[in-house]
């Protein structure tokens, strides 16, 4: 362990809030894990900025971070507990769920309930549902949507380490010379990392940065070099990288026969492998290997595009041999780092919410591990071997062996590989509990039992981030409702169930002080993760607690790891594997010839229940969408803005077609986030096969294969409404915008009667109507007011229409008259699609800017239009935009 390094902070200065009613706190989403400064207006709202005191961010916020404030009001909440779907008390909800998991476990065993919970409960949440689970009910059958996201760096982790432990922290990304980028979107999924990147790198314009994606993202225009690698192809990548160094004579040999196992036999497997798999071109190789070895501060970061592979743990070590075999690990500016997708996904690693591990990076299968923690809880029972990891565990739910499933802060009917089967799963189990603080999600609409919980803003306990820091997030509102916080609720159950003194937890300090001297047994076995010396904190050092990185012992606090050349393995040493290539498992043929590759979008938040809440955030892509390549698009007669039916063996979705040559030839890309509460069909899980890593059992949800067909729409429509749409077309999407909501529409069938379906489309039968129909072309345009509001426009027609979507959004709740023109009058120009959604400026707005007032910089548009100047995530396509003025101009 490298203990030379300083702290993040001097721990334990009590300043929950920095003056009068500003707290500061964690942001909900993204691991990069943003201080937040949040100020209630007493009044249910709240104004966010970014807290220039934490580490993580120093100040800085996204786009996300920064609409905190739209979305904490109590539009959609589940405000009381409901049984069957009507509502009931606490109690009645708490007893059935206590007495329905006594039951089935006195009558089928441990093994027939489970809990699948989410590395977006803070850690004294996931202590408890684990103590639960693996302490007291017996069975290791907690798994978490952490298996969907992080299982395969903890299981690399584990293999090369002997335990899962990023060695690094952020500031090493800032002083590298080289970043590589595998798998990662940084610019839209870590955007105030990839902000610190792009600020050092602009500091030192010497430092270089590749990005490995065989599709082209915000992130690859950062790039100094894009390797559009085939899908599923990194481990053979990286294993011509090892070969490479050996052959120049670059391996650390003193690191390497002091501190590493299984170098020889890692090269000999490396040498036996084949680049020609990447499909990448000689030079473009050529340029990374250069690039790669010729840079000693080297930070290599991963993340969904190597985890969420058949060959996932196998993509993660091929990268872990590389840095090993050099020495680059755990030394300022180098190692390997992988980033983190959740708030707590880190967390929930260290507090053993996976089926296989136990809390504070024990292990489930030693029997000494399991002994004393066994006696740490005075628990009468421990699981001796790994539960069910989550595919393998709705399949247990779909064969009637688990018969009994809560679900916590988590929507798998959206998330989970084959997400059809995985809904039909849940509906067809025998009692299933819902935690959420929505009832309307497309999970929480399958429960028996569905409880309230607090949410982000009202709850508190701790998160830790991807580089080990842990940080308080802050209650800084009320409860909505009859509203509980997670780690109370199944304290409750846990009492119900009959354990009164080992859940008796009145805060989550409480749960806090256990887990911390926990961690302290589990150093005492020589584990890394110890945070031991904040087991004594008192109440107001644990509300005051600034941001830390672990460990936390008398010893040392924060650092690196690694560095020493001391690991956690049984040797001592870290492990080089031989690794080969392994394609993805499904094959792409004439039936489905598409590579499908699915991630994510700047503004929304996985199954979007709390980012679609925002009318600005839903404004820069309001719709799904397939990222299709221009050749296939013509090859299918696609034309611009048709919808696509696709299909795989297990599913089928509906989305607009978005031609790019982003994508490379037979491979599609779609976003994950749209559920059946924002769209008809594009719950793209629907789509993925459940095919499974076999060493960390993380699905490979970016490499199913589908086929992709026109859909033949008779009608296309663009509605804006003042209330939700009552949307019944085979195709429809809508999203909150301005004072109403948007939304798409299409059908195979023309309505007989225009007016009619508009009134039953807004809900509104007795409006006043203005029609424009024009029966030549088909097209028709009704407005709908009451008492001279706009309360729904609907334009459609044979074609995709086109109308000037952000102007009518603008028109919601306003006069009607000036609505059917569709688009604005000549001297008001039309903004385009939303851009920069902090000061809401379109597209066609910096467009106008670039070429009529000639700015030639991202800095020079930020000057003009303010554009890109608050949070930043939009300045990657303020460049792309500038970048395609320029080519169009070059062409010209
Ligand atoms: N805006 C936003 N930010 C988020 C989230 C969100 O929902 N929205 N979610 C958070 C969470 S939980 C997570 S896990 C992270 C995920 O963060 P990322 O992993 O950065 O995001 P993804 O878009 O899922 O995938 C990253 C890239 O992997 C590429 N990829 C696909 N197949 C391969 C392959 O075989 N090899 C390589 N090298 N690349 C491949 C994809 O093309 C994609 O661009 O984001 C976090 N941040
Ligand atoms: N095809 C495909 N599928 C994927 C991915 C992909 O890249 N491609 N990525 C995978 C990854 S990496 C991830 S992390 C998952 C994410 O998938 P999910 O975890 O299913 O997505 P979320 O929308 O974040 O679900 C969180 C739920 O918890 C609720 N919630 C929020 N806060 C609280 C709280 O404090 N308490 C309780 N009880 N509930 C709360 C929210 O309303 C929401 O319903 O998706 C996975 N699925
Ligand atoms: S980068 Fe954005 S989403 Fe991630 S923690 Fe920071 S503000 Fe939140
Ligand atoms: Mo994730």
């Amino acid at each position: 362990m490298d203990g030379a390094d300083t702290p993040v902070t001097a721990p334990l200065a009590p300043v929950a809030q920095s003056n009068d009613c500003t707290f500061r706190t964690t942001c909900p989403y993204c691991g990069v894990g943003c201080g937040v400064l949040a100020t209630p207006d007493g009044q249910g709202g709240i104004t966010v900025k970014g807290d220039p005191a934490h580490p993580a961010n120093k100040g800085r916020l996204c786009s996300k971070g920064s609409s905190l404030a739209e979305t904490v009001g109590l539009d959609g909440r589940l405000l009381h507990p409901v049984i069957d779907g009507a509502r009931s008390t606490w109690d009645e909800a708490l007893d059935l769920t206590a007495q329905k998991f006594r039951e089935t476990i006195a009558e089928h065993g441990p093994d027939s309930v489970a809990f699948y919970v989410s590395g977006q409960l803070l850690t004294e949440d996931y202590y408890v549902a684990n103590k639960l689970m693996k302490g007291f009910i017996g069975s290791a059958n907690i798994d978490t949507n952490s298996r969907l996201c992080m299982a395969s760096t903890v299981a690399g982790h584990r293999r090369a380490f002997g335990t899962d432990t990023v060695p690094g922290m952020y500031e090493d990304l800032e002083q590298a010379d080289l970043i590589v980028l595998v798998g990662s979107n940084l610019a839209w999924c870590h955007p105030v990392l990839y902000q610190r990147v792009v600020a050092a790198k602009q500091d030192r314009p010497g430092m270089k940065v590749i990005n490995i994606d065989p599709r082209r993202t915000a992130t690859s225009d950062l790039a100094d070099l894009h390797l559009m690698l085939e899908p599923g192809s990194d481990v053979a990548l990286f294993n011509r990288l090892l070969v490479e160094i050996v052959d120049r004579g670059l391996v650390d040999e003193a690191f390497v026969s002091d501190s590493v196992d299984g170098f020889d036999k890692a090269v000999e497997a490396a040498r036996a492998d084949d680049a020609a798999v990447t499909g990448l071109s000689d030079e473009d190789l050529t340029a990374f290997l250069e690039m790669w070895t010729g840079t000693e501060k080297v930070v290599t970061v991963f993340s969904q595009g190597v985890n969420q592979s058949t060959s996932g743990s196998d993509k993660v070590n091929s990268i872990l041999n590389c840095h090993l075999a050099t020495g680059r690990i755990g030394k300022p500016g180098l190692g390997p780092f992988s980033v983190t997708g959740q708030p707590n996904a880190m967390g929930g690693r260290e507090v053993g919410g996976l089926a296989n591990m136990l809390a504070c990076h024990l292990d489930i299968e030693n029997a000494e591990h399991r002994a004393a923690v066994r006696k740490f809880w005075d628990a009468p029972a421990m699981p001796e071997a790994a539960g069910a990891k989550a595919v393998d565990m709705f399949q247990r739910v779909a064969d009637g062996k688990i018969k009994a499933l809560w679900v916590i802060c988590t929507n798998p009917a959206v998330s989970m590989p084959d997400a059809d089967a995985v809904r039909d799963a849940i509906a067809g189990c025998d009692f299933v509990v819902v935690s959420d603080m929505f009832a309307t999600t497309d999970t929480a609409k399958l429960a028996d039992v569905l409880l309230p919980a607090t949410g982000w803003g009202e709850k508190d306990g701790t998160v830790t981030n991807s580089e080990r820091c842990i940080s308080r997030q802050r209650g800084l509102l009320p409860a909505p409702g009859e509203a509980r916080h997670d780690w109370d609720i199944l304290s409750d159950v846990g009492r119900r169930m009959g354990w009164t003194k080992e859940f008796d937890y009145q805060t989550p300090a409480e749960v806090f002080r256990e887990y911390a001297a926990l961690s302290g047994v589990a150093a005492g076995f020589g584990r890394d993760f110890d945070i031991s010396a904040l087991s004594d904190l008192e109440d107001a050092d644990y509300d005051g607690l600034e941001p830390v990185r672990w460990p936390i012992n008398a010893v040392r606090t924060g650092g690196r790891f690694f560095g020493d050349g001391k690991f956690f393995t049984d040797t001592g040493k870290a492990k080089m594997l031989p690794l080969t290539h392994r394609a993805p498992a499904a094959k792409t043929g004439p039936k489905y010839p598409f590579r499908f590759n699915t991630g994510r979008i700047r503004d929304q938040w996985h199954t979007m229940t709390r980012t679609a809440l925002s009318g600005r955030l839903s404004q820069h892509l309001a719709e799904p969408f397939l990222e299709i390549h221009p050749e296939d698009a013509a090859e299918l007669g696609l034309k611009p803005a048709d919808l696509v039916t696709v299909e795989s063996p297990q599913g089928r979705a509906l989305l607009r077609a978005l031609p790019t040559d982003r994508v490379g030839r037979k491979q599609v890309f779609a976003p994950m986030h749209w559920t059946s509460e924002y769209a008809s069909a594009a719950r793209i899980d629907a789509l993925v096969r459940a095919e499974v890593d076999p060493v960390s059992g993380q699905p490979e949800s970016k490499a199913s294969v589908v086929k992709v067909t026109r859909f033949n729409a008779a009608w296309y429509g663009f509605a804006v409404s003042s209330r939700a749409l009552n949307a019944k077309t085979s195709y429809w999407a809508s999203a909150r915008a301005g004072n109403g909501w948007r939304a798409e529409l299409a059908d195979m069938a023309t309505p007989k009667d225009w007016e009619a379906y508009a009134r039953e489309l807004f809900n509104a039968p007795d409006a006043a109507a203005v029609t424009v129909f024009d029966h030549a072309k088909g097209t028709a345009r009704i407005a709908l007011t009451e008492e001279g509001r706009l309360v729904g426009a609907l334009f459609a027609g044979k074609e995709p229409v086109a109308v000037s979507r952000n102007h009518l959004v603008g028109l919601i709740g306003g006069e009607a008259a000036i609505a059917l023109a569709g688009r604005p009058g000549a001297d008001m120009p039309d903004p385009g699609a939303t851009l920069c959604s902090c000061f809401n400026i379109g597209v066609n707005t910096i467009l106008t800017a670039i070429e009529t007032d000639g700015l030639m910089s991202v800095e020079a548009i930020g000057a003009a239009l303010g554009a890109g100047t608050n949070c930043g995530s939009c300045r990657p396509e303020i460049a792309a935009l500038l970048e395609s003025v320029r080519t169009k101009e070059a062409a010209e």
